[in-house]
């Protein structure tokens, strides 16, 4: 069996932000950290931040006063950082700069007086987050035919804004519904799904072309990975979203001569080695890297975790 590797795949820079955020925090201040939801949607690193001492909680009520905690890289609400200052605690912020980037344009989209749509997953942590960090109402827009619902009269100042990890086709669609329908509407194109998603689709879309099944290795719950997994899909190869290799099965991969390999922005490399073993143990297989663009983007820390540690403690 040929495999051959997305290139680029797996971990953007705003999640090995964030795991580093943890990772430091656990360092700087000890066991417990807590971390307000998955910091990425991952059980693998979750699980494995959750052995060094992190705690992982759903609402701030579950974090001690005067705790640190964390905030995932999908970001939160204005009333989640007003809590966390309310309870005292110490707060580490690891929402990508990417995702904070479209939280600031949203605000001043309505500062100059549009009324925001978002275009986004309804119940998406970072669709939650967007929406609280915005004053006002914000319409929120999940596909096409929910702008031909949108009861606004056409010449109302609008502006939308969207989901970083969105399909870039379906966002399309979305954008150009929007500016059929509305006359005074402004907005950053797909600008908003980041380079990392941008990127990992282009690349899955060039792969399927030279492959018979597609792995994507990532959770059920990443809206990066699911979307990669569409997009083997919608290129007519069978494609299968795979947290690791205890999820691949035998039958996949009957008079199957060639795989092709992706990662979500959350998962981890270990994990597509894990998928790699799993398919050796169905036979010999031949590993290559698919030629595509290589990623230099990195985001800095928060200079709370920059201090050396004996500064803190004077
Ligand atoms: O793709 P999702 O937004 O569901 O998130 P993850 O799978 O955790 O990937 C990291 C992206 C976080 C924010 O954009
Ligand atoms: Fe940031 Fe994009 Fe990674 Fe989300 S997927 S954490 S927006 S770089």
């Amino acid at each position: 069996m040929r495999v051959i590797l997305a290139q680029p795949r797996g971990f953007c820079a705003g999640v090995v932000r964030a795991i580093e955020i943890v990772d430091r925090a656990l360092q700087q201040h000890g066991a417990p950290v807590y971390v307000r939801h998955e910091i990425v949607h991952n059980r693998h690193v979750v699980d494995n931040l959750r052995q060094k001492g992190a705690r992982f909680v759903e609402e701030l009520d579950e974090v001690p006063q005067g705790a640190v905690a964390i905030f995932s890289a999908h970001g939160v609400a204005q009333t989640v950082e007003r809590d966390a200052e309310a309870r005292g605690l110490d707060v580490l912020d690891a929402t990508c700069p990417l995702v904070t980037k479209v939280h600031v344009q949203g605000r001043q989209y309505v500062a100059a007086g549009r009324t925001l749509i978002l275009i986004g997953h309804a119940g998406h942590p970072e669709v939650e987050g967007t929406i609280g960090q915005i004053p006002g109402t914000v319409l929120l827009v999940q596909s096409e035919a929910e702008v031909a619902k949108l009861e606004l009269p056409v010449d109302t100042p609008l502006a939308y804004v969207t989901q970083t990890t969105l399909s870039v086709d379906d966002t399309r669609g979305i954008i150009d519904a929007l500016l059929r329908r509305f006359t005074d509407i402004v907005g950053p194109d797909t600008r908003d799904i980041c380079y990392a998603t941008q990127n990992r689709q282009a690349a899955v879309r060039e792969l399927s072309k030279q492959v018979d099944v597609l792995l994507v290795v990532g959770a059920t719950n990443s809206s990066n990975s699911n979307r990669l997994r569409e997009i083997g899909s919608e290129s007519g190869v069978a494609s299968y979203l795979v947290a690791d290799g205890s999820e691949v099965k035998t039958e996949w991969f009957a008079n199957v001569r060639t795989v092709g390999i992706t990662a979500g922005a959350s998962a981890p490399e270990e994990m597509v080695e894990n998928v790699i073993d799993a398919l050796r143990a169905l036979g010999p297989v031949d590993v290559t890297t698919m030629a595509g663009r290589e990623e230099k983007v990195e985001f800095k820390l928060p200079s709370k975790l920059m201090q050396p540690l004996a500064a803190r403690e004077v």
